[in-house]
């Protein structure tokens, strides 16, 4: 049952001092649950020279030290959880690309607070029971097939497991079904609205809303994707580490994701020195869980970077909010000495119009010198063959790149169809150097 009309949970809109004291409490309760079940923390704690009746203050916070992507790698499979496995009734596992995948558990507490904080998110953007909801998203492993499928259930919404793939069924499925509400990665959703297009059934689609999330996106793409499906579309962000989907998620305003104080404590911090970077900056996202029972993590460096927008927000949630994800620690090209995100280059591309949906960025190395080229896939009405309106193009979009991004890049137009499409995450960036 919905707290009201507008908020799923009371706890969105509570006063921000009761909020603190929650998270205080939740904070001293997390430190002693790992301190007392998981020999990792305790061995880091007692390093440290810290045991759980040192935490007074949220601030103490700082006097733990981080747990990390490798902690969970040297932990595989269930080294970190702090409860014995016949608590557990679920497991998913994270979209690693090399290496032994994180392993994530939850006991039936863990899911029911999962499921309502999922479901809070999609009421927030106006999710009803009304809705036919269909999950576009991997449910294979994946935090964001049945995590997101939970949630929009939970409000009543009548949900289609439609998963990925196979495109052209998706979007028959969303017209005779009458899909109300898409959820998918932003990647999949301009796929499907390519193929939508193919099959003149574009405006055909009942859509008003839809989610994307698991990976970064851009301003630009969100316009292109509201136009082309005719919807209202929400940024949602999250990691298997702490749950999966629902940790921070845009409300109408579209204005930066709330991210659910009473269930996850957030820092800022300089990625280079550990420390907390002054209000407002950018920097890497830190985040402790302060109610997971099976996987207490304690200051987690998600390697994610985005900065803390510390106003008010017109929706009435006290909750704060974080700018969308700029982009990923590991992510972050360095070519030739200048710092690019993949996001960066996305938002230069979607919003020149001869641009299509698709791009791929290949690093190369010649000698010492670094070599960056953005194949740029055109829109078929402008793709003429004409080599004078090709080269116009190819030149506004190289001055464009190198005007956000201080960068001579190369520039390559390639015709639609021509690059892989996700189902998934998108590669957007194939780094040939440490392949030499
Ligand atoms: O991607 C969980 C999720 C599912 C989120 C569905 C949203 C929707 P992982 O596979 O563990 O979990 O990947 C987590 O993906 O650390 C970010 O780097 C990236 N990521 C997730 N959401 C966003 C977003 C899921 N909205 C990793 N914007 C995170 C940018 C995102 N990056």
């Amino acid at each position: 049952m919905p707290y009201s009309d507008v908020y799923w949970q009371k706890e969105e809109i509570m006063p921000k001092k009761e909020l603190e004291e929650l998270q205080l409490k939740r904070l001293k309760w997390v430190v002693k649950h790992a301190y007392d079940n998981v020999e990792f923390f305790r061995r880091r704690l007692k390093g440290a020279g810290v045991r759980p009746d040192d935490i007074k203050r949220l601030e103490d916070i700082t006097r733990i030290p981080f747990t990390t992507k490798d902690h969970f790698r040297e932990n595989y499979p269930f080294g970190l959880f702090a409860v014995p496995k016949d608590e557990l009734v679920r497991l998913h596992t994270s979209s690693g690309t090399s290496g032994k995948p994180k392993v994530v558990g939850y006991t039936s507490n863990d899911l029911e607070n999962w499921i309502n904080i999922v479901a809070r998110c999609l009421y927030m953007v106006g999710v009803r029971k009304s809705d036919v909801f269909q999950n576009m998203a991997n449910y294979a492993f994946f935090t964001g097939g049945l995590g997101i499928h939970d949630g929009a259930e939970r409000i009543g919404a009548m949900v289609i497991p439609s998963g990925v793939g196979n495109t052209k069924r998706q979007v028959e499925s969303m017209v005779d079904f009458g899909t109300t509400v898409i959820h998918s990665t932003p990647s999949y959703a301009l796929h499907v609205k390519e193929v939508a297009e193919e099959l003149g059934l574009a405006d055909k689609l009942s859509l008003r809303i839809g989610c994307f999330g698991a990976e970064p996106w851009s301003q630009n793409t969100r316009k292109r994707l509201e136009n082309a499906f005719n919807i209202k579309a929400y940024d949602s962000y999250g990691l298997s580490e702490m749950n999966g989907p629902g940790v921070a998620f845009e409300c109408t305003e579209q204005n930066g994701l709330h991210i659910w104080a009473d269930h996850y404590l957030t820092e800022i911090i300089d990625p280079e020195t550990g420390e907390q970077v002054n209000e407002g900056e950018k920097g890497e996202l830190v985040i402790t869980p302060l109610t997971k029972e099976a996987l207490p993590l304690l200051r987690y460096r998600t390697g994610d970077i985005t900065y803390i927008l510390d106003d008010e927000c017109s929706c009435g949630r006290t909750h704060p909010k974080i700018h969308r994800i700029i982009g990923r620690s590991d992510d972050m090209i360095v070519v030739r000495g200048i710092n690019v995100f993949p996001s960066q280059i996305e938002h230069v591309l979607m919003r020149i119009p001869e641009v299509g949906d698709h791009f791929l960025v290949v690093i190369t190395r010649t000698g010492s010198l670094d070599e960056i080229t953005v194949k740029v896939e055109m829109r078929d009405e402008v793709f003429t063959g004409e080599l004078s309106d090709l080269q116009r193009i190819q030149q506004k979009v190289q001055s464009a790149l190198h005007k956000e991004l201080g960068l001579r890049t190369n520039v390559e137009l390639v015709e639609k169809g021509t690059l892989e499409r996700s189902k998934g995450k998108a590669r957007r960036v194939l780094d040939l150097r440490k392949e030499l």
